[in-house]
């Protein structure tokens, strides 16, 4: 019988003793958690090539990990989840400031020290018979001023081994923090995973998370959502930056010429597929490459413009619907060194979702651990199943993921899932109306997080469930980044799901979205005109370019981009209401524009 002792055993000399020295805040902290937790064992992490060798070889022994085929996926491995524990939790995840005000209708609050005492109280002792990993690492580039550091400390082998490919996992992390550099604490035990239990808690002025009960992705992996959005976007509006829910894109002409894009959707809506997308042949020596596909941090720079970096190092994407057709660059991404989450078991060591290429395998294990078979009721992969691959697996990964001081944005796009009424796309008239335009933005939910899939809701800026502080107060910040922006990015809207009256899709999306950004970038460059509607410049059909796509002409182009005033109606009484409820946060310039757009779709 394989022992699986959750301990772990025969450490190699040299590994897991990398405690940091000279920073005694750090050194205090970490001892205060060794003391709360009392771990069996306390591996300190060093970000190693050996150590991930070591760590892997452990996971395999205790149960946590698989290997997969390692002909077909070398370096992968294969996870499945505790049933309960397969998305974000937003109604246990909350943001503990002095008063509830600073939150906003919008986040769940709690008071500091009660949450505190509550999570000391089942962090008590939590780690008995338990390892306590100690993981550095840092969101950003290594010599970017927007680099954060953080420290990670957990029980779980899996969360480090996914931190050691979503972010800059190592000792250079406490090289950059020196003596006396700040850092955020971010401290998670996995506790039982019990829903009961599972608390996902932010300290914004402390600069610091506590997340129990949870291994799934955005609870328990701090340095994404938790550090780079939630205490991001607050650090970020006290510092005069923004932290977005964004991909990052370039854009290079067969002239050579380059734009960077930004994109903010919804979870679940497509950021990954449009980072990475691979234009259709019609539009030959045009060459996207991907700086990032799910956050962004952004400055003003001394030229005026915005400035973005990517703070994450891997991809944690969506499974289902990924195939060679759809997102050829994610496939290749996740060939190897890749983490697999609540995917399917195949008999000989692969991986299969929902929507992956070629036929369902004749049986499988889905991702409850069950036989499966292609006639059975039950999907075999988890709808918010997941892999996590590094970004340097991406075939094009843009060389600026490591410039220090990001890239110069041409174009802002919102976008959400929406069956009717926004176009497939549009322009706003100025950031003023741009910002707008995020701040109403609806999209129906997804997989990603637990409840309500499938409704429409307000997720202005694609951010309602990631902002740190109040939304209110989060407008205002956009409004003042514009003003401090002497050439800001143009503004525009996208909706690739819009559906006709039987249900599909009228956008074949994907590589196609291609024409939309083509047209965005003719806006940029003020190469095409545009039809002015209320709600914003539309497209001319025209302008748009429609070759090579087959059984699309420009009748269907124009379903796809109909201004539809009765859905408008609709939409701003629901930002109508959503406003109101910002109170005396929400700022005045935007509600001004509700009424006029209101009164310009009558
Ligand atoms: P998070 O990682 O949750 O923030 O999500 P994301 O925005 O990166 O979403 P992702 O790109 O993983 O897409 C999610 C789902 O939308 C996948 O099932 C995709 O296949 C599907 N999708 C992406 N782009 C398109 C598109 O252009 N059209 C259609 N119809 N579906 C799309
Ligand atoms: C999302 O839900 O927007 C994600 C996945 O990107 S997670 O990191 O789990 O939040
Ligand atoms: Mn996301």
């Amino acid at each position: 019988m394989s022992d699986k002792s959750i301990l772990l055993q025969s450490i190699p000399e040299g590994l897991g003793t990398h405690k940091p020295q000279g920073h005694a805040k750090l050194s205090a902290w970490i001892d205060d958690c060794i003391k709360r937790c009392q771990p069996a064992q306390v591996f300190y992490c060093d970000g190693s090539e050996a150590e991930k060798k070591f760590l892997e070889k452990e996971a395999v022994r205790m149960g946590i990990l698989t290997p997969l085929n390692q002909d077909k996926l070398p370096g992968c491995f294969y996870s499945r989840s505790h049933p309960n524990d397969v998305a974000r939790v937003e109604q246990l995840t909350f943001i503990c400031t002095p008063t509830k005000e600073a939150v906003g209708p919008t986040n769940h609050w709690r008071d500091p020290q009660e949450m505190r005492a509550k999570l000391m109280g089942m962090l008590d002792g939590a780690m008995k018979g338990r390892v306590m990993y100690v993981v550095p690492y840092m969101m950003g580039p290594k010599d970017s001023k927007l680099t954060q550091v953080g420290v990670e400390i957990t029980d779980s082998i899996y969360v480090v081994l996914n931190m050691r490919i979503m972010s800059r996992m190592g000792e250079a992390a406490y090289e950059r923090l020196g003596a006396d550099g700040d850092f955020n604490k971010g401290l998670h035990s996995t506790l039982d995973l019990n829903p009961e239990r599972r608390f996902i808690c932010h300290f914004p002025q402390d600069n610091e998370i506590i997340s129990v009960g949870s291994g799934y992705g955005g609870n328990a992996l701090l340095g994404k959502k938790c550090l780079a959005l939630r205490i991001g976007s607050a650090l970020a509006q006290r510092q005069g930056w923004m932290a977005e829910h964004m991909l990052l894109l370039a854009a290079e002409s067969p002239e050579g010429k380059k734009h960077y894009i930004a994109a903010a959707f919804p979870s679940a809506c497509g950021k990954t597929n449009f980072a990475m997308l691979i234009p259709p042949p019609h539009f030959a020596g045009w060459k996207i490459t991907t700086i990032g596909d799910d956050i962004a941090w952004m400055e003003a720079g001394p030229d005026g413009r915005l400035y973005a970096i990517n703070p994450e190092a891997g991809y944690f994407g969506v499974a289902p619907g990924t195939n060679y057709k759809s997102n050829p660059n994610a496939m290749k991404s996740i060939a190897r060194d890749t983490i697999y989450t609540n995917v399917a078991l195949t008999p000989d060591g692969d991986v299969w979702w929902e929507g992956k290429d070629g036929d369902p395998p004749a049986e499988a294990s889905d991702w409850l651990g069950n036989a499966w078979a292609p006639d059975s009721p039950d999907k075999a992969a988890h709808a918010n199943s997941r892999f996590t691959a590094p970004a340097r697996n991406n075939p094009v990964l843009a060389p600026e993921v490591d410039d220090p001081k990001g890239v110069p944005i041409s174009a802002i796009i919102f976008g959400g899932r929406r069956a009717s009424t926004v176009p497939l796309v549009f322009q706003s008239f100025d950031w003023e109306h741009g910002t707008f335009l995020g701040a109403t933005m609806g999209s129906e939910m997804t997989a990603a997080a637990a409840g309500g899939l499938g409704q429409l809701r307000l997720d202005p800026m694609a951010m309602i469930p990631f902002c740190g502080y109040h939304m209110g107060d989060y407008f205002a910040h956009w409004l003042t980044m514009g003003k401090k922006l002497k050439n800001p990015p143009l503004i525009f809207g996208v909706n690739w799901f819009r559906k006709d009256e039987q249900g599909r899709f009228v956008w074949p999306g994907f590589g196609e979205n291609m024409r939309a950004l083509k047209w965005i970038i003719d806006r940029c460059e003020g190469k095409v005109d545009a039809k002015e509607t209320p709600i914003g410049h539309l497209p001319r059909t025209e302008d748009f370019d429609l070759e090579g796509l087959k059984d699309f002409g420009p009748a269907d182009f124009e379903k796809a981009i109909a201004y539809d005033p009765a859905g408008w109606q609709k939409d701003y009484a629901l930002a109508g209401e959503f406003f109101a409820k910002l109170g005396e946060h929400m700022p005045k310039e935007l509600s001004a524009r509700l009424e006029k757009q209101k009164a310009a779709v009558k």
